[in-house]
């Protein structure tokens, strides 16, 4: 591109930017034009390491630590952080840590570098040119979020039009060595409040390991996720799982599907969760229209960001579709903002956001995240996320670090 392309192109997407904000600003708010506007200077990108507490096993492989990328975004005296959730391979997603870095550093974070932006919302408009790569957006618009919020002294969950001020958490447990070591993990989360237990199946640890955790709980509120691990020719098997009072089964088929869902959710009694297929509110729509689900799971990388997923969460509630927060075993950066993103309206199912200590023994926000003993996170009222970012820790962590300036 000649620089006379690239100013068109950026000319082009601020006007588009300026023409959203504009729609959508709330009347209370349209007067104060350039309040607060920040001038997008620095983009530093990092790769910290944290070893889980306990292995995470789902139908695509078992997990032992994590390689987190954490992003800040820094201008007018603010430093927002955002968590990028692509994994360490790309097998729940296409994205993962090697290919969300250079997509940042090449593409995105030009994209916002040297612009005024004054609110987090305006981040979607700006990136609109790369094609996919959510949760590689989605880390930077939420460390937008979190400026803006910083920047209006808010509590982030009130800046995203939350209402709850506190939020039902659920666990997801993963695939175990044996049968015991699973009822021995659901006794422990029972025990500590969590609300509803979601266990991960594959053929193989499906109905049999149903049959015994119903056996010693039959009244819980008991969840499924498969991730894809079975196809519509196995309507029968999963069929089976009729008879255990589930809340839902999570994504029995293909990730990308939402039409074969539809044909099978038709076939069963439990109702489907969606995750993997909506990667935006035009998802949402089909597949509510469908009838290939009746709850949706957000994931705010999965969908791209704060601006997308409260989309998602708007269609559903329109459509008397419950929502709840999925989790991708963040650390407490991550963590926060889905706890922000759970105190919205129509998130009335537990979510995957559960404390702190579940992951790691020692997390980089404070306080850690925690779960009261009736299984509720509550929300803090301070500024931005209620959450203190442990820089020195997070240095400690780091093994590569990357920072973008404009130009
Ligand atoms: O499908 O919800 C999923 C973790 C990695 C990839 C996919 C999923 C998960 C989880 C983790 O279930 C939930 C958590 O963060 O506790
Ligand atoms: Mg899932």
């Amino acid at each position: 591109m000649t620089g006379f392309e690239i100013a068109l192109e950026t000319g082009f997407s601020m006007m588009r930017a300026v023409k959203e904000t504009v729609d959508t600003l709330p009347s209370d708010a349209a007067g104060e034009s350039n309040a607060g506007s920040m001038k997008i200077e620095a983009i530093t990108l990092r790769e910290v390491q944290m070893p889980l507490v306990h292995f995470f096993e789902t139908s695509f492989g078992r997990i032992y630590s994590r390689r987190i990328l954490l992003v800040t975004v820094e201008g007018g005296g603010l430093r927002g952080w955002g968590e990028c959730v692509a994994g360490e391979n790309p097998f729940y997603s296409s994205e993962w840590i090697e290919s969300a870095w250079p997509t940042i550093t090449k593409f995105l974070a030009p994209m916002l570098l040297g612009k005024t932006v004054s609110q987090g919302r305006e981040a979607p408009a700006l990136l609109l040119q790369v094609r996919g790569h959510r949760m590689a957006k989605a880390a930077l618009e939420n460390a937008l979020w979190d400026m803006e919020a910083q920047e209006k002294k808010q509590p982030l969950w009130k800046l995203l039009g939350g209402s709850r001020t506190q939020i039902p958490c659920g666990v997801s447990i993963g695939i175990q060595d044996s049968h015991e070591q699973l009822l021995d993990k659901i006794a422990n989360e029972l025990a500590a409040g969590y609300r509803r237990i979601k266990l991960k199946v594959k053929p193989g640890w499906d109905v049999n390991v149903l049959e015994k955790v119903r056996a010693r709980w039959p009244d819980i509120t008991l969840s499924v996720d498969a991730n894809s691990a079975y196809t519509l020719d196995q309507t029968e098997q999963l069929r089976e799982f009729d008879q255990f009072n589930l809340l839902m089964i999570e994504q029995p088929l293909w990730n990308d599907d939402i039409y074969y869902h539809a044909r099978l959710q038709k076939q069963l009694r439990t109702s489907i969760c969606l995750d993997e297929s909506i990667e935006h509110a035009r998802d949402a729509a089909f597949a509510v229209e469908a009838g290939a689900c009746r709850i949706i799971n957000i994931k705010v990388g999965r969908v791209g960001g704060f601006s997308e997923a409260k989309k998602v969460h708007d269609v559903c509630q329109a459509n008397r579709i419950p929502v709840w927060c999925g989790g991708m075993l963040e650390s407490g950066i991550g963590r926060s903002h889905n706890i922000a993103l759970s105190t919205l309206e129509n998130f009335s199912l537990p979510g995957d956001v559960s404390a702190s200590k579940r992951y790691w023994k020692e997390d980089i926000v404070d306080p850690e995240v925690e779960v009261s003993r009736e299984g509720f996170i509550s929300l803090r009222d301070e500024p931005g996320t209620g959450y203190r970012v442990r820089e020195d820790l997070i240095e400690k962590l780091t093994v590569k670090k990357e920072v973008v300036l404009e130009g």
